[in-house]
């Protein structure tokens, strides 16, 4: 059997549906999606099968205009991941159309998507009437030469079996690159800090979001089968703290059950959640908070 395999890098402005999508390609959240930009800080490789291909996507940082160090590691990460890929999806928001975001990443791509595929999804089809994407499609294509246009909704996985088909034709001949039953390659104290930065964020308001970051301390088994995670929250400020707790300490409170609930279903057993709030002022300047998030402080420079 000649088998394919690849990494598919989705790129794309922050909010455009890269972790939804691999979340429904790889059938199962690898990713956390919130309704706010910038939630995705470092690039995630998510593993899907099509037939004799295996897919590895790599969902990436959106792509914007970054101002602080955090914002420009981050869409470093993103542009490596599309550097470093077989193809590359970009994805457009199928209701604000091409954004001045969208200009500017068509501009990068001039370089980065030289001798490499590049396929177009515009997603959130289900915001928009048909005559709408029949005239973005168009606009889109004469800025760019797409190898390929699909239209879908990454929520409701309308037209995502089309791109997933297509890909698996368009990955090079080769090995797996992952054993067949592994979905991410993330470490589980990664994701578990995910799920509970996921919960922060859903929660929290403005700024808040942006200037926490959720770190996995310690992971004992327990003998019962269950696991104890003691996790940290950095934040930048005495008020971000009490934000946080909560009147009564009843933001950490829901926070800490909500991403509970979640880890216990990813894993299927008891977990014993603890979550400490830390206040450090200049945590966003700290090379070791990138490594945690899986970012190069370097690049943030
Ligand atoms: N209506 C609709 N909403 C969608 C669709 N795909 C994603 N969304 C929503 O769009 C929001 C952003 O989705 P994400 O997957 O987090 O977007 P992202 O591109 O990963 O965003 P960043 O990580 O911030 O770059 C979430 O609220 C999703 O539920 C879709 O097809 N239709
Ligand atoms: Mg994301």
């Amino acid at each position: 059997m000649t088998t394919r395999a690849g990494f598919i890098a989705l790129i794309g402005e922050p909010n455009a549906g890269k972790s939804t999508l691999t979340n429904y390609m790889v059938g199962a959240k690898v990713s956390i999606v919130t309704h706010k930009v910038q939630t995705t800080r470092a690039r995630i490789r998510g593993v899907a099968l099509e037939g004799d291909a295996q897919l590895v996507f790599v969902d990436t940082p959106g792509l914007f205009q970054p101002r602080r160090r955090l914002d420009r590691a981050m869409v470093a990460a993103a542009w490596g991941g599309a550097a470093d890929a077989d193809v590359i999806v970009l994805m457009v928001e199928a209701h604000r159309g091409v954004t001045e975001g969208v200009e500017r990443i068509l501009e990068g791509l001039g370089d980065i998507g030289q001798g490499r595929t590049v396929a177009l999804a515009i997603n959130k089809i289900d915001k928009v009437q048909a005559e709408d994407l029949l005239a973005l499609t168009k606009d889109l294509n004469e800025r760019y030469s797409f190898a390929e246009t699909f239209m879908i909704s990454a929520e409701r996985g309308h037209g995502v079996d089309a791109l997933r088909e297509w890909l698996a034709g368009e990955v090079p001949e080769g090995p797996w690159l992952y054993p067949e039953d592994q979905i991410a390659d993330l470490p589980m104290r990664m994701i578990a800090a995910e799920i509970t930065r996921e919960k922060l964020t859903l929660r929290l308001h403005q700024e808040l979001p942006y200037q926490l970051t959720v770190e996995t301390e310690n992971w004992e088994e327990r003998k019962d089968g269950s696991a104890k995670i003691d996790q940290v929250i950095y934040v930048v400020r005495d008020g971000h703290k009490g934000i946080v707790l909560g009147k009564r300490g009843e933001t950490i409170k829901a926070i800490s059950q909500a991403a509970r609930l979640e880890l216990e279903e990813f894993l299927d057993r008891r977990i014993h959640l603890f979550l400490q709030i830390k206040v450090r002022p200049n945590w966003l300047e700290e090379s070791e908070r990138y490594s945690e998030m899986g970012l190069d402080f370097k690049d943030g420079n």
